[in-house]
């Protein structure tokens, strides 16, 4: 075990909202490093948006755990100790808006997962169908329960304490994520209290970031490893891989830790970061999820040690590299091969199951906005034709083998009851889903083009298997390759 190299005295200047795995494995991780090299009262208090139990375990450890990072040659042992105090968001709206009203936290970071924003992700606009973002529009005197709902809160209360303005900082899988949450702020803002739209916009800031380390659900091995080398059990124990970026938009409203002595990049645009990073990684992990979950393979690992279904991951991040725009100093190619190793790290058990699920939030950004951009320049669609059939093969319910699957998804009841009222025709089913009230698939699912390749992969899927729809779409792809003048995806 590495001790870890903080003193005991750090202050707290971040208040982070959602405790799970990877803001343990990541932000906090790089903070640490960060503290312990250029100081700085960065300790974070770290709210857990739903679960008590992990909040209270946190706490009765002191707020410390340990991180395991999963190298080729062994496990390393992180002592973590970054993470100050820890407690549950149910019940505690009153203490999260005072927390957001003290002047020693400057920045407010999150990791709530991509539906946890409420948003509209089509229009980039709060989403007022959503229950709980409905919830808090309609029932101003009754208890929060959005995200932006307690962040509007937060800041209001700030601000009528005269506090210096906060730097909120989503650290989410999503396109312009800092962006994104300074739109939905606003709209809600604009509606409960028109005078602090003003003021957010002169004293507050939202910079846009790139998170990155793939990190697995904590499992038995997990827990086992750190017992073994803490002789006690540690229930905040995670594990994760060795590899770790982050990509900063440079725009804070005040003081922040010196990120960079721990390797992260502040760069004014993360534009070219984050789309390389959703569309190769994400993207390729989607494909990977349900094609893995329909063949009942459990991990990202399994996926890849098949030689056919590694082979379409490569086809796919071709496609996916195409669209990216040229010329932004990136390199793609060396980026996709890092992630193939990355994929096929045998000491990492990331379940399929896991990325499989909420689909609805994730499919927009990682594939149907990629496979749009290939339908407008008349590119090749078949790799994102594959992802969407797989998902939609895999929201019948079911793997290959007749084995039930799990469908975790916000949009689950819709998209379940969109799917059964189609029948079993697939040009039937891509037409229903297309329908999907809240589905951000940007007219994809409409283009004919992109609606014909879907079906006829599904078709394969239904009648002769996962393999066969994963050759199916790969021939393309050789096929294209093999016309005057196509190649590299194009
Ligand atoms: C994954 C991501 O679960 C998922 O949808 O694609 O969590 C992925 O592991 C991380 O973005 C890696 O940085």
């Amino acid at each position: 075990m590495i001790p870890s190299p903080l003193r005991d005295d750090i202050g707290t200047g971040i208040l982070h909202l959602g405790l799970g795995a990877f803001h343990r494995a990541h932000q906090a991780a790089y903070t640490q490093d960060a503290v312990a090299v250029a100081g700085g009262d960065w300790g974070i208090e770290a709210v857990s948006m739903r679960n008590p139990a992990l909040a209270d375990a946190l706490t009765a450890q002191g707020g410390r755990y340990t991180l395991i990072e999963r190298h080729a040659e062994g496990p390393r042992l992180l002592d973590m100790s970054i993470i100050r105090r820890a407690w549950a968001l149910p019940g505690n709206a009153a203490r999260l808006v005072a927390r957001m009203a003290d002047p020693s936290i400057r920045i407010v970071t999150i990791t709530v997962t991509e539906k946890g924003y409420g948003a509209d992700l089509a229009a980039r606009r709060l989403n007022r169908a959503d229950a709980v973002v409905a919830h808090d529009l309609a029932n101003r005197a009754a208890p929060r329960q959005s995200l932006v709902g307690h962040l509007v809160a937060g800041l209001a209360a700030r601000r009528d304490a005269g506090a210096s303005g906060l730097t909120v900082m989503s650290c989410d899988n999503l396109p312009e994520n800092g962006t994104l949450l300074a739109c939905l702020i606003r709209d809600f803002a604009a509606e409960v209290d028109p005078g602090l739209v003003d003021w957010i916009e002169r004293h507050c800031r939202f910079p846009d970031s790139m998170v990155d380390r793939i990190t697995p659900a904590a499992n038995e091995a997990t827990f086992a490893i750190a017992e073994a080398a803490l002789g006690c059990p540690d229930l905040g124990a995670i594990e994760t891989e060795p590899f770790r970026q982050w990509v900063i938009e440079d725009n804070f409203a005040g003081p922040r830790p010196q990120w960079e002595t721990a390797g992260a990049q502040l760069v004014r645009d993360v534009a070219p970061f984050e789309m390389m990073k959703l569309r190769l990684l994400n993207g390729s992990h989607s494909l990977i999820a349900y094609l893995g979950a329909l063949r009942g393979l459990p991990a990202v690992r399994d996926v890849m040690a098949n030689a056919e279904l590694g082979a379409v991951v490569r086809v796919f991040m071709r496609h996916a590299a195409a669209t990216l725009p040229p010329n932004r100093g990136l390199d793609a190619d060396a980026y996709a091969a890092a992630l193939i190793a990355r994929f096929e790290n045998r000491a990492i058990q990331h379940r399929c199951l896991q990325i499989a699920a909420d689909g609805s939030q994730k499919m927009p950004q990682r594939i149907f906005a990629p496979a749009r951009e290939r339908l407008e320049t008349g590119g090749d669609i078949s790799a994102f034709a594959l992802a969407t059939a797989a998902w939609i093969r895999f929201l019948h319910g079911q793997d290959e083998t007749g084995a039930r699957l799990d469908i975790k998804d916000p949009l689950a009841d819709h998209l379940r009851r969109a799917l059964q009222d189609a029948g079993s025709k697939p040009q039937a089913r891509v037409a229903a889903l297309a329908r999907v009230p809240g589905l951000a698939h940007g007219g994809v699912l409409d283009n004919r083009r992109f609606a014909e390749r879907v079906a006829a992969l599904l078709e394969v899927l239904d009648g002769d298997g996962t393999m066969a729809a994963v050759r199916a779409a790969t021939q393309d792809d050789a096929d294209a390759n093999r016309r005057p003048g196509g190649s590299r995806g194009h």
